[in-house]
């Protein structure tokens, strides 16, 4: 297939994507694929205004029956599973399973949040004064920004909109630029749910495509309460600052540098298989990718051994084909960046197995993943490199583990290989990971929907997805309710008149 016929598969028009100023690269082959139409910046408060808009009428509607619109989003996206997954794989360079593993994940938010959506639960609270109740009300809280990047173009927009859509908040998304493909051919299966539910207001999710032009009109605009932003540490220390300044909600998921301990008791071949996955799966571009490894000295030189032979064989090249395990980059300036990463490991002493160029489609960006033996946690370590790249550390005690785990500035998810009970609940523990995902003989990366998704320190502590992770999305009152004929205050305040 063509990629015009990828994009033609899911639903998008000849005119759609060509004559826009926007081209639009496939990481496979480094070809054009589409040129698309950009928003103007002078059309933004006009999208804004549509979003209030549609925010009046939605957040009078019952919650359930926003469930129902998010049901048949997911009812859609089964449908189309495969042809988005597609896409994702033209777009993105994932692996076709892994393309589809994206879209289900869009499946189940959707589920989740249908269910959710009868689940929008506030608290009833006893109350100090006689004849008094107090409860919590969770409302809609106005329009939400997603501000999406380019590794999980259309997942990371799900988990958002399908809370905000039933939390009672219309979106206004703004994908990554290297991704806008995949986001019109969600917007496409979108409307075909808004179709079947009927009569959703005008305006409920709006795609916004462009540069920083645009997400800085969403960033600074009062109207927009809820700006949730995925994408670098850079990116969020301006976005953040910005939302916050003008008194708005930033949920942020930005860099990880995620960390595995492996313990002298852990089950290695178990330990390889997870490593394997979580650090060159989608080309060691997902935010929870494996970046560092610590392992205690008497079993670092065994497993470096086993993964250096594991890594030699992994299949590199078309994401298309199967067997691949790992795509390429998303461009040129992604492998570079690896590379004068590796050079600068290699000048702090460390000593890199693989990392050099691999065959693939002529035109993509292709390379070998790298294993990098570390003597100490050096500035290079502490940075996430967006890239396969994995860091390994050797320790001596549980201790110094512990201290180099939680040694970088980044947040996002980490693990522990062991069978010791004691490190593995140390590690769950108040003094153990200070991430905001911390797991126990599985690897970092695959996260499911259930659970609250998100980090803290330079990750930006946001939490989407699963969990309660829909209290973000809402407005908290509480509420007084005097059933007495007396007007007692509270804290035993006398004040007669
Ligand atoms: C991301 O890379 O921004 O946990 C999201 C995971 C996926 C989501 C990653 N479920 O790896």
């Amino acid at each position: 297939m063509s990629h015009q016929d990828v994009l033609r598969a899911a639903g998008l028009t000849d005119g759609e994507i060509t004559g826009g100023t926007l081209a639009v690269r496939s990481p496979i082959d480094g070809a054009e694929v589409a040129r698309v139409t950009e928003t103007a910046p002078a059309d933004m408060p006009a999208v804004i205004a549509r979003a209030q808009d549609a925010f009046r009428a939605w957040r009078t509607v019952p919650a359930p029956r926003r469930g129902e619109l998010v049901r048949l989003l997911g009812e859609e996206l089964r449908a189309a599973k495969d042809e988005l997954g597609a896409v994702v794989t033209l777009e993105a360079g994932k692996i076709v399973s892994e393309g589809l593993g994206e879209v289900q994940e869009m499946i189940d938010i959707c589920d989740f949040a249908t269910g959710l959506s009868r689940q929008l639960y506030g608290l009833t609270i006893a109350s100090e004064r006689p004849g008094h109740r107090m409860m919590e009300t969770w409302h809609p809280m106005g329009p939400c920004g997603v501000i999406t990047a380019f590794n999980f173009p259309v997942a990371v927009w799900s988990w958002n909109t399908a809370l905000a859509l039933v939390c009672g908040d219309p979106v206004i998304w703004k994908p990554s630029e290297k991704t806008p493909l995949t986001a019109m051919a969600c917007m496409k299966i979108f409307d075909r749910a808004l179709a079947r539910f009927g009569d959703a207001p005008e305006g409920l999710v709006q795609l916004v495509v462009g540069g920083p032009e645009i997400g800085e009109a969403l960033v600074d605009a009062p109207e927009i309460p809820i700006i949730s932003a995925t994408g670098s540490t850079r990116m969020g220390g301006i976005v953040g600052p910005r939302v916050a300044a003008r008194w708005g909600r930033p949920i942020l998921e930005l860099g990880g540098n995620n960390a595995m301990i492996v313990a002298p008791s852990a089950d290695l071949e178990m330990a390889v298989r997870a490593i394997v996955f979580s650090a060159v799966g989608t080309a060691g571009q997902r935010c929870t990718s494996l970046r560092r490894l610590i392992v205690h000295s008497s079993i670092k030189d065994d497993l470096v051994a086993k993964l250096v032979k594991a890594y030699d064989s992994l299949p590199v090249g078309d994401p298309r084909a199967d067997g691949t395990l790992i795509g390429p980059l998303i461009d040129q300036a992604s492998g570079d960046r690896m590379q004068s990463m590796l050079e600068q490991a290699r000048s702090e002493g460390g000593t890199v197995h693989g990392g050099g160029a691999a065959g693939g489609v002529s035109g993509g960006t292709y390379v070998k993943p790298a294993i990098v033996e570390m003597p100490a946690q050096t500035e290079t370590v502490r940075t996430e490199t967006f890239a396969p790249i994995l860091y390994v550390m050797g320790y001596e005690t549980f201790d110094e583990a512990m201290a180099l785990h939680n040694g970088v500035p980044q947040g996002l998810s980490s693990c522990i290989f062991t069978m010791n009970m004691r490190e593995a609940e140390t590690f769950l523990s108040a003094a153990g990971s200070d991430c905001g995902i911390a797991n126990v003989n599985i690897g970092p990366s695959g996260a499911e929907i259930g659970g609250a998704f998100g980090g803290e320190k330079e990750t930006g502590g946001g939490r989407e997805s699963g969990s309660d992770a829909w209290k973000g999305y809402m407005r908290r009152q509480t509420n007084t309710i005097n059933y007495s004929a007396e007007l007692p205050l509270a804290q035993g305040v006398k004040f007669d008149i």
